[in-house]
């Protein structure tokens, strides 16, 4: 029994000293001005590096630290699936949404096809950068209406095209136009 008990408290001082280590480098990401003390913004980061976009790469770097089991700085595809499924026994059937995710992985995660997760590939999978919605919907409106091209709107484009901006989702433009009565 002593030689267990031991092996578990040395397993949690490895812990304690990898957190450690841990929260000294996202806490000096976080100190943004490098004075050695947070303010209420930093320790936000600190806290929430996710929502922080000065602390995508740290993020990046905690996720790999845990996942990357032989430590070359890629994720392979055993330690993508490893991370969320781990089989109880030996030869255990996989359950379906574990396949879902071996698909996953090569359609979506692995996107350059070399087999590995790479730093970028990562940062895509855990903080996808956000599709702006209203940007795309305000390029597709200019594209469709700007007949001559000329990247500006004239009123005449807007109500030549009237039934399009009535029809977007993504802004009140339609609404807008009826608003007001200059249109
Ligand atoms: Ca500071
Ligand atoms: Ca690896
Ligand atoms: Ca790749």
């Amino acid at each position: 029994m002593r030689g267990r008990t031991s092996a578990i408290r040395g397993k949690r001082e490895m812990d304690f000293r990898k957190m450690i280590r841990r929260d000294k480098k996202r806490w000096f990401h976080a100190d943004q001005d490098r004075d050695g003390d947070l303010t209420i913004e930093e320790f936000t980061s600190f806290l929430h590096p996710e929502e922080s976009p000065h602390m995508r790469n740290i993020v990046i770097e905690e996720t790999l630290e845990d996942i990357d089991i032989d430590g070359d700085g890629f994720l392979s595809l055993e330690e993508y699936i490893g991370d969320m499924f781990k089989p109880e026994t030996e030869g255990e059937d996989e359950p379906a949404w574990v396949a879902q995710e071996r698909e996953q992985f090569g359609l979506y995660r692995d996107r350059d096809g070399d087999g590995k997760m790479n730093s970028q590939e990562i940062g895509e999978w855990i903080l996808p950068t956000e599709y702006d919605h209203a940007e795309a919907e305000a390029k597709h409106l200019m594209y469709e209406t700007d007949v001559n091209k000329d990247d500006q709107l004239t009123k005449r484009e807007i109500l030549d095209q009237y039934d399009l901006f009535v029809g977007s989702q993504a802004t009140d433009f339609g609404e807008a136009l009826t608003r007001h009565d200059e249109f």
